[in-house]
């Protein structure tokens, strides 16, 4: 038996059977032990594992993987501490229903959020970022075209795992090729992206960035799995709401038509952003026909 050598990592990319394994030292392509899939534990992206690397080959052997904080499904990955929801001020106009949709899936894996107004070279998107501020979110206005506040992008992401979310146009790609400067996420025209996602096959990846920390492109956005979700939590994920529950004159106020509703209340009187409140209805809606 050849000699190898115990490294603590973290599973970066999986391509056909292959992990590539990011360590202190440098990356190494490893395969997993036959006892995981017997185990029917399948390595994901994220995962912090120990591996044992041959001194003949420089490949490895997955060995151990340890406890996985979180797990997204869509994309598959392990250990996210971050998610950033990207929004365009304008081309594609913004769709508050699949941001607020993309933040609830955030309050459901418990993982933070930031949102990253992109495009304002073209629109300032004030009302915007004044809306997501109200309800208790870090909000980041961007250019990746200018360069507007990349700095302050490239600080919230160092030493965090951050999954770039949002639909597809607004400028994900782009943004990723600003803070890593090396133009290797693909980006596409607007209006050329009909058949998108046929012809590229893409692997879900962990990119390392120099001031620590890992970023993850996704594909436009996959739609949240309600599934999981019941009417009576449905509130629980819009956290400016919290604060007015309690002023419910009913323990199970849905918040649409009972009489005095704090959440109502602070629709009325501003404190709620009208278009929060709309995606809340709607998405409760959603919830009940679900069922
Ligand atoms: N004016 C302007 N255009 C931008 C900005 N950021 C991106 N774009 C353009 O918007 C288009 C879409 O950008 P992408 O980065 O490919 O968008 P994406 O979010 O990655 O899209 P998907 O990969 O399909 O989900 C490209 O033509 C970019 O050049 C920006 O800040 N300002
Ligand atoms: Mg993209
Ligand atoms: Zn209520």
């Amino acid at each position: 038996m050849s000699e190898s050598r115990e490294y603590k990592g973290k599973i970066i990319k999986g391509v056909g059977g292959f992990y590539y394994v990011d360590t202190a030292d440098r990356c190494f392509e490893c395969r997993a032990r036959g006892s995981f899939r017997s185990r029917k534990i399948t390595p994901l992206v994220g995962d912090e594992v120990k591996i044992s690397v041959s001194n003949v080959t420089q490949t490895g052997a997955i060995d151990e993987i340890m406890p996985r904080r979180n797990e997204l499904l869509r994309p598959p990955v392990a250990n996210v501490t971050q998610m950033a929801a990207v929004v365009s001020t304008t081309n594609p106009k913004p769709n508050l229903y699949l941001l607020d949709k993309v933040l609830a899936s955030a309050e459901i894996s418990g993982v933070e959020a930031i949102i990253c107004v992109n495009k304002t070279d073209l629109d300032s998107g004030e009302e915007l970022c004044e809306i997501y501020r109200r309800a208790g979110y870090s909000v980041i206005p961007l250019s990746a075209e200018s360069g507007a506040n990349i700095d302050d992008l490239k600080e919230l992401l160092s030493g965090e795992v951050t999954v770039f979310a949002g639909n597809s146009g607004v400028g994900k790609s782009s943004l990723l090729n600003c803070i890593t400067g090396d133009g290797r996420f693909e980006t596409g025209e607007v209006s050329n992206r009909v058949d998108r996602g046929k012809h590229t096959t893409r692997h879900t990846e962990l990119v390392p960035l120099d001031g620590g920390g890992y970023i993850i492109d996704t594909p436009g956005f996959g739609t949240l799995d309600i599934s999981a979700l019941s009417p009576e939590n449905c509130a629980e994920l819009f956290r400016e709401f919290e604060k007015y529950t309690d002023k419910c004159r009913f323990g199970d106020c849905s918040h649409t038509a009972e009489p005095d509703c704090g959440v109502l209340k602070a629709v009325e009187n501003g404190e709620i952003s009208k278009s929060r409140y709309d995606s809340y209805v709607r998405l409760l809606n959603e919830i009940k026909k679900k069922r």
